[in-house]
């Protein structure tokens, strides 16, 4: 009978969960499979699983829990919220000690802290896993980043790499964190997305709007944008993308209505960053240009009442432009990953996690919709050294983006002046600008904190005196008037 035991069984079979069944298969494991409508699981067996003899089928939570071998390891992959913690439920009284829960959903990195906890309590082990790359992914690879408790990794780690995608034969799937980490990296990679997105849009208006360029020939630029530094899925489709014509012959993109829509991943992570006082301005900014785009209605009745500068014909270098353009993409994309690696920096402290950075990077180099070659790069970065505080510390990028620079500066320059919006290009800079500053103006907001609230502030060391003494929270009355009772110690 133990011959028979399947190594793994997946609850949920949408069509993620049966082709993630059939990807283990493929790979050599014998995957026992579940579903609420039990009569789904006949219609897999008798149908895309059919002769295949790593496939079997329960028709209960007790059958699944009596075919599988031990510790039992249990995917779930259905809808995210009370459908996971039900089959949790359902789960627990057929488990024993050592037993692995998996959740591949799209869930909340909260619920994924809460569920490792509450199942550790019992003896179980819980595993909250990202999965990336939508159902083809799921078939013949996806991006997987699994994380909750670290004891579990042992028994899951071979079929969970052999699954993952494969970059360079290295998996994309490594063991993140504790807790909710796993989910969390999942939250941030879409965040990132929309990041990447915002930027190649950005670079496709500027082409057309600000150089004239037709959309053959903004293919052919993203093409060869593809065999440089910018080789990534992203700009392969947008190439791909641009070449789509109607049956009239005009790109299928221009026909698109430009309202662009959102699932909500890159709002949590713009929301968590905000909650850890964390600048992702990048992705903040690629979540709002998406919600500027959505009030269409109102930007027609603007762009009618309201004038921008003359739009005079480049007169510049073109090549060069498109060049700095590369460059400006590139800059801003590296400091896009670089906010995202300071979250998870924020975010490995305030939950306590120990997160595989170089994994991290590595993970996301293939089968998720961020894969590209510059990933390789940022997992070099970590692996030289694991502590890294910053990507803009490391000598690789502290290169590229210093010879980005001039490029960068020109692009964000003329696309002003042009009154092209690039809030994500713009952003960037503004951050590395930020960042490499020594003095920033938050002396006087702290100034004027202290005006108007008497929020107090910190002196600079050595330009103490006697009105503003050293290590303590000052308060001045500026006005002469009023008294010098402070409002509230100051939190930095
Ligand atoms: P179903 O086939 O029985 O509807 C994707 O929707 C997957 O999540 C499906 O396998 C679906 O099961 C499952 N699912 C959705 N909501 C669920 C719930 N409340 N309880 C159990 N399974 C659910």
């Amino acid at each position: 009978m133990s011959g028979e035991l399947a190594n793994i069984g997946l609850i949920g079979l949408a069509v993620m969960g049966q082709n993630l069944i059939l990807n283990m298969a493929d790979k050599g494991f014998k995957v026992c499979a579940y579903n609420r409508t039990t009569s789904k699981v006949d219609d897999f067996l008798n149908n895309e699983a059919k002769g295949n003899a790593n496939v079997i089928g329960a028709h209960s939570i007790k059958e699944l829990c009596e075919k599988l071998e031990r510790p039992r390891k249990i995917i779930l992959l259905v809808k995210a919220g009370p459908a996971v913690d039900s089959f949790i439920e359902q789960l627990e009284p057929f488990l024993e000690k050592g037993d692995i829960i998996i959740d591949g959903g799209n869930s909340h990195y909260p619920d994924s802290i809460r569920r490792t906890k509450e199942l550790e309590a019992k003896g179980l082990l819980f595993v909250g896993s990202g999965v990336s790359g939508g159902e083809e992914g799921a078939r013949h690879g996806p991006s997987l980043m699994p994380g909750g408790s670290p004891a579990a990794w042992p028994a899951i780690k071979e079929i969970f790499q052999k699954t993952a995608a494969q970059a360079l034969g290295e998996p994309c799937c490594d063991w993140v964190g504790e807790g909710g980490s796993g989910h969390y990296v999942k939250m941030v990679h879409n965040g990132i997305e929309y990041g990447d997105m915002q930027l190649i849009a950005e670079a496709y208006d500027i082409l057309k709007r600000g150089l004239g360029c037709h959309e053959s020939e903004i293919a052919e630029i993203f093409d060869r944008w593809n065999k440089g530094v910018l080789d990534s899925f992203l700009i392969e489709i947008t190439r791909d993308i641009l070449r789509k014509n109607d049956d009239d012959g005009e790109p299928i993109v221009t026909k698109i209505l430009d309202k662009a829509g959102q699932k909500g991943t890159g709002k949590w992570t713009a929301i968590n960053a905000l909650d850890l006082g964390c600048p992702v301005t990048l992705i903040g900014e690629a979540v709002f240009a998406r919600c500027l785009s959505a009030i269409k209605d109102e930007r027609v009745r603007a762009s009618k009442a309201i004038a921008g500068p003359e739009r005079e014909t480049f007169s510049g270098n073109k090549q060069q432009f498109i060049d700095d353009l590369e460059q400006a993409l590139y800059a801003s994309k590296i400091i896009s990953y670089a906010q995202g690696f300071i979250l998870f920096r924020e975010a490995a402290k305030e939950y306590g996690w120990n997160l595989n950075n170089g994994g991290i990077a590595q993970m996301w180099r293939g089968g998720c919709i961020i894969k590209s070659v510059f990933l390789a790069d940022i997992t070099k970065a970590f692996q030289k050294d694991a502590k890294l505080e910053s990507l803009l510390f490391d000598d690789f990028f502290k290169s590229a983006i210093e010879k980005a620079q001039p490029g960068w500066r020109r692009v964000v320059a003329q696309s002003t002046l042009w009154g092209i919006p690039i809030p994500a290009h713009t952003t960037a800079l503004s951050f590395f600008d930020g960042y490499r500053s020594e003095q920033l103006p938050a002396s006087l907001i702290q100034a004027q904190r202290d005006y108007f609230g008497a929020h107090t502030f910190r002196v600079i060391p050595g330009k103490e005196s006697e009105k503003l003494p050293l290590d303590q929270d000052v308060h001045v009355n500026w006005t002469g008037r009023g008294g010098n009772v402070s409002a509230s110690t100051y939190n930095a």
